[in-house]
């Protein structure tokens, strides 16, 4: 191997291995405040282009909540009314639809309790 190709090879690890350390286009992440209340979210549809970083601040009106995106490994308390709020972290990184739900029982809809997160092609401008 050519000093020049294991040169290429090492800095292409780097580049696989650094966790975080390139955002995406090196934005800060776009903060999405959403509001938690029996038994739905508000706003229950948000749109993330893709490759997007979105900070989402969720606050309930009323009681504590869970707040967790399915498969995407997210899941966090979201505190009862005036004692702030959850933050959760999601990257766009491929199109799709991602659900989240409540996941914290907290009455009798509680399992009606979600929305999705629309992430749309790059370009395009999701409905
Ligand atoms: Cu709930």
């Amino acid at each position: 191997m050519s000093a020049r190709a294991l040169f290429a090879a090492i800095v292409l690890l780097l580049l696989v291995s650094a966790p975080g350390a390139a955002p995406t286009q090196g934005q800060t992440p776009r903060v999405v405040e959403i509001t938690a209340e029996r038994f739905e979210f508000w706003p229950s549809e948000i749109t993330v282009a893709e490759g997007e970083a979105v900070e989402l601040r969720i606050r309930s009106d009323d009681t504590m909540h869970g707040f967790r995106i399915v498969g995407a490994g997210t899941n966090v308390l979201v505190p009862k009314r005036g004692k702030g709020y959850a933050v959760a972290r999601f990257t766009g990184s491929r199109p799709g639809r991602y659900t989240f739900e409540c996941n914290r029982m907290c009455g009798a809809g509680h399992n009606f309790m979600r929305g999705v997160l629309v992430v749309g092609a790059a370009g395009a401008d999701a409905p």
